[in-house]
């Protein structure tokens, strides 16, 4: 009896699908065939398409066979891009939607992965009619080999993505910005060599300026050779039983920072392959309540954002997207963007890299979710493991950050944790960072944060709405701060709504001159931090949200921004960007 116990609860634990195979390091070096363009879709509300085997893509054999679905005489979808913002009536639309497209394939090279940037949420793909799997997780990217299901000749690829909102979700059911379904990054074939280079990690060791470490890891055994010829490096190191090879060597290079964006061509080879990437040195430490960039101590002049497009809305889909934010944060005098609340795209990150922007880099646990269960810390793992995978290389990413105001209970508080020894097994030479919520008023005065999670972290990350959700404005000239663990503190959010061209007094909520009075009221709050390393304000650009329903003024977004929707600047930008230029020594 017991026998059969076991063995039931051990198929129940197998998984139902094949996995996804370890993600591809994907820099623009890498052979690949792009998948992007106009796909065919079918909007399935009731999920049929399962049970009508839509992954076929079947056509009637005869007059009398009934197929009830055709992808061709379906409406189009682009990809990259979400649905809500593609056709008027997806704009709520949340549940599973298919996609098809064909295309035809010669055999050039010994292995095919097929990749994709993202696609919210739950996806599952079939090549060909053969499903290759299922992958959770709007944000991040996933990839499945595809060498013995692809045909020379024509092939269809189909995937269904369902954005339904779930309680075990990463993020779960309640948010605050649009639950944009859809294949919303780049999908593309990636050409391999029979063995091939997986990923590697090259980046100045923890404090060290003259001193280069990582690794390789190849699928695959035998070496790979490591060259920056700027800087006459060129190492050739040996895999281990398990396709890694570690890298440590003595090396000079001139630091990435904001101000000098420094990056060097870095090539990566191992028997038939080799990748070229750009990538930039800096060390990033922090010493007591300091942050340290190359070993000094640095103020992070930041703002946060969504990935959302500018003017027209939707998720930012293209580097034209990107640019525009980076810009914005530029022009605003700053040298750090948090990107909340979720990995942002690839491109986005090696922007930073180039334009010269420190990045924090989120995964999304946010709000209420089911900390107790173990499959969500699992989800939220993987999410964080591929996105350090992705951006590991990148000088603009100082901090990966954990979570945003998760509530203080022992289950969280263990799985936050957990994730944080995680991200230091995974990266050792970044900072570990978390925004929470959670202060208390300890008088009209005093507030306070002693979030235990604060014990894990390397930097806190405060949000607070003085003067927007709770207080008045004009206390916070009033109020002091403090912190239950010597760490450098960034206010991670703060901020209040408004209207782009609503103007009244400056006690009228929702009009300029509101956000503009708040904004000065907290600076002055702010500027009594001792231990303030860095703000990064609520937040840069207006954007969608459910949640934000008064008629004429929110319409369903979010107006905190410090810009509209359609990049108009409010008061409040002009605020900031005074009090940044007169930080900017700091
Ligand atoms: C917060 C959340 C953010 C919200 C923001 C707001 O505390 O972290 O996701 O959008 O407040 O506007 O209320």
């Amino acid at each position: 009896m017991k026998w059969i116990a076991g063995c039931l609860l051990f198929l129940v634990c197998l998984p139902l699908v094949a996995e996804t195979a370890p993600l591809l390091a994907d820099p623009p070096s890498r052979a690949s065939i792009s998948l992007d363009g106009t796909w065919n879709s079918i909007i399935d509300p009731y999920e049929t398409g399962m049970s009508s085997h839509f992954y076929e893509n079947r056509k009637p054999a005869s007059k009398t066979d009934l197929v009830e679905y055709d992808f061709d005489r379906s409406p189009k979808l682009k990809v990259p891009g979400d649905w809500n913002s593609q056709r008027e009536s997806l704009l709520f639309y949340e549940g599973p939607m298919w996609y098809q497209r064909s295309f035809s394939y010669q055999k050039r090279h010994h292995r095919v992965f097929l990749y994709f940037g993202a696609a919210n949420y739950l996806s599952r793909i079939w090549l060909n009619g053969t499903k290759l799997g299922e992958h959770i997780g709007g944000y991040t990217p996933f990839n499945f080999e595809v060498t013995e299901q692809l045909k020379d000749g024509d092939n269809s690829l189909v995937v269904e993505v369902d954005n339904t909102r779930r309680p075990e979700g990463v993020p779960s059911i309640h948010t605050d910005w649009w639950n944009y379904g859809g294949i919303t990054r780049n999908v593309k074939l990636i050409e391999v060599p029979q063995n091939f280079i997986q990923n590697y990690f090259v980046q100045l060791a923890k404090g060290r300026t003259e001193e280069i470490q990582g690794w390789v890891q190849l699928h695959g055994t035998g070496s790979a050779t490591i060259e920056i010829p700027e800087l006459r490096l060129k190492q050739t190191v040996q895999a281990d039983a398990q396709g890694r090879a570690a890298l440590r060597v003595l090396a000079k290079p001139e630091p990435w920072s904001p101000e000098n964006p420094r990056l060097y061509q870095l090539v990566v080879s191992s028997g038939d392959d080799r990748i070229v990437d750009q990538v930039g040195f800096r060390t990033i430490e922090t010493r007591g309540t300091q942050i340290l960039l190359n070993g000094k101590p640095i103020f992070l002049r930041g703002i946060s954002a969504h990935e959302e497009a500018p003017y027209r809305g939707g998720r930012a889909v293209s580097v034209d997207d990107d640019r525009t934010l980076i810009t914005w944060a530029k022009e605003l005098g700053c040298n750090f963007m948090r990107l909340t609340h979720y990995p942002h795209n690839e491109d986005m990150i090696r922007l930073a890299d180039q334009m010269g922007m420190m990045i924090w880099n989120e995964v999304p646990v946010y709000w209420e979710m089911q900390f107790e269960n173990p499959a969500v810390l699992d989800n939220a793992k993987a999410q964080l493991r591929d996105v350090i995978a992705r951006d590991q290389n990148r000088a603009a990413v100082v901090i990966w950050s954990l979570s945003n105001e998760t509530p203080i209970t022992p289950e969280r508080s263990a799985f936050l944790k957990s994730m944080a020894e995680y991200a230091r097994s995974l990266d050792s030479t970044r900072l570990i960072s978390s925004a929470s919520d959670k202060a208390t008023h300890l008088d009209p005065q005093h507030m306070a944060l002693n979030d235990p999670l604060g014990e894990y972290l390397d930097v806190i990350g405060l949000n607070e709405y003085v003067g927007w959700y709770f207080a008045k404005k004009e206390d916070a000239d009033r109020i002091d701060w403090s912190f239950q663990y010597q760490k450098p503190v960034i206010v991670t959010e703060f901020g209040g709504g408004a209207q782009y061209g609503l103007h009244g007094d400056s006690d009228t909520r929702f009009t300029e001159e509101y956000q503009a009075s708040l904004y000065e009221h907290q600076l002055t709050m702010l500027g009594k931090i001792p231990a303030l390393a860095g703000m990064s304000p609520w937040v840069l650009m207006d954007f969608r949200s459910p949640r934000r329903t008064l008629s004429g003024t929110q319409d369903y977004f979010n107006r905190k921004g410090l810009f509209s929707d359609r990049g108009q600047r409010k008061q409040a930008f002009y605020v900031l960007q005074k009090f940044y230029r007169e930080n900017a020594k700091h």
